[in-house]
């Protein structure tokens, strides 16, 4: 088995915060690094989604060219993404060649079978700026909550889809100008309603291995009656229609984004596989052979449960990779409200990633990743969090056996019989938990996995404090140096099971260990690092790094009034 991850594509239009984080970039990089620890085929997959109004607003309000503009925010995503650790095997751009041409593909496979239709619809053309005006282009009054900055596309105030011509009193987002016309205009449509059958049954094929939740949001759609979709837009920037007629329309930006899952693939395989073919092993060959998984936030799920599916069935229904497990998060919130982009409220990731590094910002994400239901970021119990398990569980620990070893034992492995009672102690105490944690993550149980590790962590400090070898050295040298060693074989067990959630942290604690460099694959696996003779008596022991640093009352304030603003 192989296994293909994809995050839901960042929007170009801006710097993501925290919720966009932790919403699917980050729970697929936990999933992605366990996998390649257990030395299994991965492969793990994102890329900037830069097409649609959203790009080209963002543009002009910086007063750049679009195709400049998602240069220089790829560039500035992908930076922060790999400050964040995140470690994709590629992260590509939706606008890349690969992505024109295999949309065009799509389409005309579509087209050839019957699923694309040609129909009139009632448009704004806003005479001032001599153009049409496709969902965001326009603004206005929302007719259900009377908000009046609502969008063409939805208002972020009530977050009703809406449609351009349902605004009252619209307006042109370039100009300004309220002199609009509505034209009657030819679009294509993507019939979804001829290919409903086709995902339903798809969907009980697949139902079974996707959380209930996706489950329940992919039918809610299915069941309200699919209806054919507008998959043109008129605007400059996007992908172009090979249909004679549409010239001078793109692609409706959810038509490519998907599509360009398999097109950042194949540009992985020319720049880092060094094969042109290497993609199609993950998308259209062996099939079954292949266990795909998506992650994203849940309002991208009616596309990736049903929209796209639909597209790659109505395309050649044999032909390509489909979801396997569709992994939908609810929302992060932040202090209580929403994080909205739009508004610039929360706390982004360029800013939060300069404040502390990313493993601090991965814990507490983790620890309260909204998986069954919507969680809230608050400051306060981040500064808590970090100082309580971080600082006081993890790192305490690892400290007082470091310190403890460097004052009686020069630094070393001591001598230790593997036969000891305290080994077996932590033998059978840790066996189960390991198994647990394995299964977390085979299962994508993120809340369990945080709750699992966290409670391996304290019983490190729980088991120093009974067996007190700090007392034992004085009276038994040999029983505090079987205590230590057993420590020593807990923290192995602690960087192994930790580290997709904190790699950076993991890593240090087996550089202490004078193991980061044989510790990458198979000596990795968590179902065989519960063992507890691992290390050479006698060995040297490495300089142990700091691994969090305690965030102080006056940070805290600092913090604190840093972000106050925007609650
Ligand atoms: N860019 C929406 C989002 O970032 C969208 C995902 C596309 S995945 C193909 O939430
Ligand atoms: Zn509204």
């Amino acid at each position: 088995m192989k296994y293909l991850i994809t995050s839901a594509l960042p929007y170009i239009n801006g710097v993501k915060h925290l919720g966009n984080i932790i919403g699917s970039l980050l729970p697929a990089d936990v999933y992605s690094r366990f996998l390649k620890q257990q030395d299994l085929e991965v492969l793990f997959i994102c890329g900037t989604d830069e097409h649609g109004t959203p790009a080209e607003i963002a543009a002009k309000d910086e007063g750049l060219e679009v195709a400049i503009y998602c240069e220089k925010m790829y560039l500035k995503q992908k930076d922060i993404y790999e400050k964040f650790a995140i470690d994709f095997d590629y992260f590509g751009r939706s606008s890349a060649a690969s992505n024109h041409q295999i949309t065009k593909e799509i389409f005309n496979s579509l087209d050839k079978n019957g699923f694309i239709l040609e129909e009139k619809l009632k448009q704004f053309y806003s005479v001032d700026d001599r153009r049409y005006l496709p969902d965001r282009y326009v603004t206005g009054s929302c007719p259900h909550c009377k908000y009046d900055k609502a969008r063409g596309d939805q208002c972020d105030l009530c977050g009703k889809l809406l449609d351009p011509l349902d605004l009252v009193n619209p307006k042109s987002a370039i100009s300004g100008s309220s002199n609009l016309e509505v034209k009657t205009v030819s679009h294509l449509f993507l019939a979804l309603d001829k290919l409903e059958e086709k995902v339903r049954a798809w969907i009980q094929e697949k139902e079974a291995s996707w959380p209930v939740y996706s489950v329940s949001v992919a039918k809610k759609w299915l069941n309200e009656g699919l209806q054919p979709r507008c998959i043109s837009r008129d605007l400059d920037w996007g992908i172009s229609i090979p249909k004679p007629g549409y010239e001078d329309k793109v692609f409706y930006v959810w038509f490519d984004a998907p599509m360009a899952y398999i097109a950042i693939t194949q540009d992985w395989a020319r720049d880092v596989a060094k094969n042109n073919d290497a993609w199609k092993k993950w998308w259209c060959e062996d099939l079954a052979n292949t266990q795909y998984a998506q992650f994203m936030a849940k309002d991208n799920l009616p596309f990736h449960g049903v929209m796209w599916p639909a597209m790659l069935l109505g395309a050649d229904a044999n032909k390509w990779k489909t979801v396997d497990c569709l992994k939908g998060f609810h929302w992060l919130t932040y202090e209580g409200g929403k994080f909205s982009t739009s508004l610039k409220r929360g706390i982004f990731s360029d800013v939060a990633i300069e404040l502390f590094p990313a493993d601090y910002w991965r814990y507490y994400l983790l620890a309260n990743i909204p998986e069954s239901h919507d969680s809230d970021f608050r400051l306060d119990d981040f500064v808590t969090t970090i100082n309580k398990d971080l600082v006081g569980v993890l790192g305490n620990f690892v400290n007082r056996v470091a310190a403890l070893l460097d004052k009686y034992f020069e630094g070393k492995v001591p001598d230790y019989d593997v036969n000891n009672e305290h080994v077996k102690k932590l033998f059978e105490h840790c066996h189960p938990f390991a198994k647990n944690i394995e299964e977390d993550y085979f299962g994508l149980n993120f809340r369990s996995l945080m709750r699992n590790l966290r409670e391996l962590w304290c019983f490190g400090n729980e088991f120093i404090t009974v067996a007190e070898p700090w007392k034992l050295v004085k009276s038994d040298k040999k029983e505090a140096g079987n205590v230590l060693a057993a420590c020593l074989h807990l923290i192995r067990l602690y960087a192994i099971a930790s580290y997709p959630v904190i790699p950076a942290s993991a890593m240090k604690m087996l550089n202490y260990l004078e193991l980061s460099k044989e510790s990458t694959k198979e000596k990795f696996k968590l179902a065989e690092s519960v063992v507890f003779d691992y290390l050479k008596p006698g060995e040297k022991l490495g300089n142990i790094e700091l691994l969090f640093e305690k965030i102080t009352p006056e940070k805290n304030l600092e913090l604190q009034e840093m972000f106050s603003s925007i609650s």
